[in-house]
């Protein structure tokens, strides 16, 4: 007896590979539907699995060992059959195991995501002031000073108004006076020549003081261009000195005059050479009126580097340039706390003499708080 198992889509299939193979003897014994092996059979639709014999022709031992033949292929086929089963069953724990898996960490994730969004109740919550003053991008030492200030005050008035008062205390303007020698010493392109020449243009038109000019330009940049054309048209002596003789010669022409202005070419504070260079120029001048220039818009990483780096010049004053070009005003507090000197001046434009102003520390602290702006 030859037994032969097939695994079809259709009866008919089944049928018509029996018939072909086995004959039209071969009669059918089994039949059941079953799902295709493998891990993508879980997901098919069943096919058939039919069992076919059909009576061997051959005669005697032959018929006898092909029978054995066949039943043992049977008994194989059956193994082979129940072993499958037994694997889409693993596959079918392992796919269930991995979707538990996927599903606890979507919940984590949404956990997670919750968590995130809601605010953390271990930080503090900033004060609507508090918010103020970093946001006029006081640096945020000064901030936590002012808010302690503030918070020591005692009195019916509001926290802004403790707090603008406590900016106030903070700052000191000059009262220098625009007489005899006044040096501008800075870093490059922060306006120090503008600066001259508005104080120049303001003290000559507006003061009728006798004014002299002069630039320190020991590089030989040949910047001294710009200050000519304005003692130009100003009609103000003007001279450039290269040495520490020159110098003497120069301040000894220009004695006669109110004010002698002295610009300097901007050097890298970083570089202690260059400094101590423009210091031997500076003490030569013999003076007290020696103004740091800074802009506003340096950044409160640099402002400290700055005012560290000019220190062995000895200013006394600090003057705040380009004030029109931010829209907040928390540096100049940063830059006078760091300085510890008076504020003399600000700039707050291009126009020569006009952008320039000494201004009140009652004025900064309304600029600082938002109450007023310069454009
Ligand atoms: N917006 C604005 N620009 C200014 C102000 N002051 C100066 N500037 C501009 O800044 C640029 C540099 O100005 P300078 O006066 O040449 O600067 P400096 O410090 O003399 O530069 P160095 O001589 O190179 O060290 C120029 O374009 C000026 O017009 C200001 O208050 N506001
Ligand atoms: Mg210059």
């Amino acid at each position: 007896m030859i037994i032969k198992r097939y695994i079809v889509n259709s009866m008919n299939e089944a049928m018509t590979r029996i018939r072909y193979e086995l004959g039209k003897d071969a009669v059918i014994i089994s039949q059941r539907k079953i799902r295709k092996p493998g891990f993508m059979g879980l997901f098919s639709k069943k096919i058939l699995e039919v069992t076919a014999a059909v009576e061997n022709v051959k005669k005697g031992d032959e018929q006898v060992v092909d029978s054995i033949e066949a039943i043992k292929k049977a008994v194989e086929s059956v193994k082979v059959e129940e072993k499958k089963v037994e694997e889409q069953k693993d596959e079918a724990k392992a796919v269930q195991n991995s979707e538990e898996l996927l599903r606890e960490m979507q919940d984590m994730k949404s956990l997670i995501s919750e968590m995130m969004s809601k605010p953390q109740d271990k930080t503090p919550r900033r004060t609507k002031l508090q918010v103020k003053l970093e946001e006029s991008d006081i640096n945020e030492k000064l901030v936590k000073k002012l808010l302690t200030k503030v918070k020591a005050v005692e009195g019916e008035e509001d926290e802004l108004q403790k707090a603008k008062a406590a900016i106030e205390k903070l700052i000191s303007v000059s009262k220098a006076k625009m007489q005899g020698a006044v040096v501008l010493v800075g870093p490059t392109g922060v306006g120090k020549t503008t600066t001259i020449a508005k104080l120049a243009g303001r003290l000559s038109l507006l003061e009728k003081k006798t004014v002299g000019l002069i630039t320190i330009d020991t590089y030989r940049i040949g910047a001294v261009e710009q200050l000519k054309t304005y003692a130009d048209i100003m009609n103000i002596p003007f001279r450039v000195v290269f040495s520490m003789k020159e110098m003497e010669t120069a301040m000894e022409a220009m004695k006669d005059c109110d004010v002698v202005l002295i610009d300097t070419t901007g050097r890298s504070c970083k570089n202690t050479m260059q400094i101590s260079e423009l210091r031997a120029f500076v003490d030569k001048v013999n003076t007290d009126n020696i103004h740091l220039v800074i802009s506003s818009t340096t950044k409160n990483r640099d402002v400290t580097s700055i005012i560290e780096g000019y220190r062995p010049l000895n200013y006394n004053n600090v003057i705040i340039t380009k004030l029109d070009e931010t829209s907040t005003y928390g540096s100049v507090l940063n830059i006078l706390d760091a300085a510890k000197k008076p504020l003399s001046f600000i700039t707050t434009g291009q126009n020569v003499p006009d952008d320039i102003k000494a201004i009140s520390a009652a004025e900064v602290s309304s600029l600082i708080l938002g109450e007023d702006n310069i454009c």
